[in-house]
């Protein structure tokens, strides 16, 4: 047994007895009052989850174990001096809830590259047989689903496994998945706009990096930006609709594949991971209509209020839990003020976040104006080179894997039943509540 799946047994043990313990004890212990606007207005607030890997605040934005954006920077092992932390080292921490040493990350790095080798042929013929311009999500996730016939956890089940040991074959399978994301992206990439001419893994680079490589990306530029991005998306506690769908699928005990494959049917929409492509057709038609790369503040005024006016959302703007700009679009900015301060698309995004929080406000309904992790995403792939806005949402779907599946693992570990809560009719409402109509 690995090192790592060792430490996991260590600390998931006893929580998982923990919260048994939690439930005997304190099962009918109230711990919140729901409202029926919170029901109909998607169940924002309330309570309904428990997942440990990350905790969202709404002003202070995404803590993952604890730990927020800047202080990941600072502790989570790097390859080199100054940049950015790799995101093995994320998962590991996500896992085991301690940050990672330099062997705990070189071991996970190693284990990736490996189980990266293993992709049945089926998942490459699978995208194959889909036209090319099918949009990269839909070769993605079929793709994901034919990874599904090498399931551990589905063989394990069928041998009869006992209930605690759920999480060991879902570990393997998610170990196995992770790997194999970046592989399946860069095909899907080098595909659709690349004259089918592939590159092939390098196992001497890490998870991140090797993603670049196979995407056609040498420099070490490129590699650092998508070090950072797999990072900054890797996970936002467990409601939103990625994660909840995987936990939810997962809770019917479907494998991985399964579980992660409607997580990713849910990024594909364009209020949530599809948003940063969204981003793009805007700031392009922006672009297009006023007929400029440098537009004044008046002009993206009105091209703003234009776009309300037909009843359409500001992409990369509003959160469902935030209240303050994403600090995951002010890390995204960092860095490209760092190493790309005079990037046309940079210097446009900029000047966007200078208008459209006061235009969203003045609205009176929007309930958090500032920009969110899509608003700049896309803009920072595009000025390194990485221009073809159609897989942006896919490689938000390879990072979200490190979280939302490391979740599936230790819903296997607690032991967390089906996920089945109740519905009612608009009468039982109306009743409920005393509404005279
Ligand atoms: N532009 C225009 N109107 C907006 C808006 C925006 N960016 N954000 C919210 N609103 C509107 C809502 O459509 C809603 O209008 P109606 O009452 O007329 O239906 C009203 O303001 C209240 O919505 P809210 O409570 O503030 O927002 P929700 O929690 O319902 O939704 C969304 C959160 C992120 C879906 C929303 O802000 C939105 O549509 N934003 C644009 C799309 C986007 O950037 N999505 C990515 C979010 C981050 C993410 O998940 N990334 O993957």
């Amino acid at each position: 047994m690995d090192h790592v799946k060792q430490k996991l047994i260590e600390v998931g043990r006893p929580k998982a007895e923990l919260l048994k313990r939690l439930i005997r004890e304190k099962g009918d212990a109230v711990i919140q009052n729901v409202t029926l606007e919170q029901v109909i207005s998607g169940m924002k607030g309330m309570v309904a989850l428990l997942t440990d890997t990350s905790k969202l605040d709404p002003a202070e934005g995404i803590r993952f174990r604890g730990y927020s954006i800047p202080e990941l920077r600072e502790k989570l092992p790097k390859l080199h001096e100054g940049g950015e932390p790799l995101p093995e080292g994320l998962f590991y921490l996500m896992l085991v809830g301690e940050i990672p040493s330099e062997t705990d990350v070189d071991f996970i790095s190693k284990e990736w590259s490996r189980r990266a080798q293993g992709i049945p042929q089926h998942a490459f013929d699978v995208i194959n047989a889909l036209p090319k311009s099918a949009h990269p999500m839909i070769q993605f996730n079929t793709a994901i689903l034919a990874m599904s016939t090498q399931s551990h956890f589905r063989k394990a089940y069928m041998d009869g496994m006992d209930k605690k040991d759920y999480w060991d074959p879902m570990y393997e399978g998610v170990m196995d998945l992770i790997s194999r994301l970046p592989v399946i992206a860069a095909y899907i990439y080098r595909r659709v706009y690349h004259d089918e001419k592939y590159i092939s893994p390098d196992p001497n680079l890490d998870w991140a990096g090797n993603l670049a490589h196979m995407m056609g990306f040498e420099s070490e530029e490129v590699k650092r930006l998508m070090r950072l991005y797999m990072v900054l998306h890797a996970d936002h506690e467990g409601g939103n609709v990625s994660a909840h769908a995987t936990h939810l699928v997962g809770t019917a005990l479907s494998n991985p594949y399964y579980s992660f494959s409607a997580g990713m049917n849910g990024l594909a929409g364009p209020l949530h991971g599809m948003a940063n492509q969204e981003v793009m057709h805007w700031l392009q038609r922006l672009i297009k209509d006023i007929g400029t790369e440098t537009p004044t503040e008046e002009q993206i005024r009105e091209y703003t209020l234009n776009t309300l006016e037909q009843g359409r959302v500001i992409p990369g703007y509003g959160h469902a839990v935030l209240r303050k700009t994403d600090p995951r679009f002010t890390e995204q900015l960092n860095f490209a003020n760092k190493y790309i301060p005079d990037a046309p698309l940079i210097q446009l995004v900029r000047k966007i976040y200078e208008v459209v929080p006061g235009i969203l406000e003045a609205t009176g309904k929007v309930k958090n104006p500032y920009p969110n992790v899509d608003a700049i995403s896309g803009s920072l792939l595009y000025s390194y080179g990485i221009k073809e806005f159609g897989i942006y949402t896919m490689l938000f779907g390879v990072s979200r894997a490190l979280g939302v599946l490391t979740s599936l693992i230790w819903d296997r570990m607690y032991g967390l039943p089906l996920e089945r809560p109740t519905s009612h009719t608009l009468d039982w409402f109306i009743e409920k509540t005393d509404f005279v109509e």
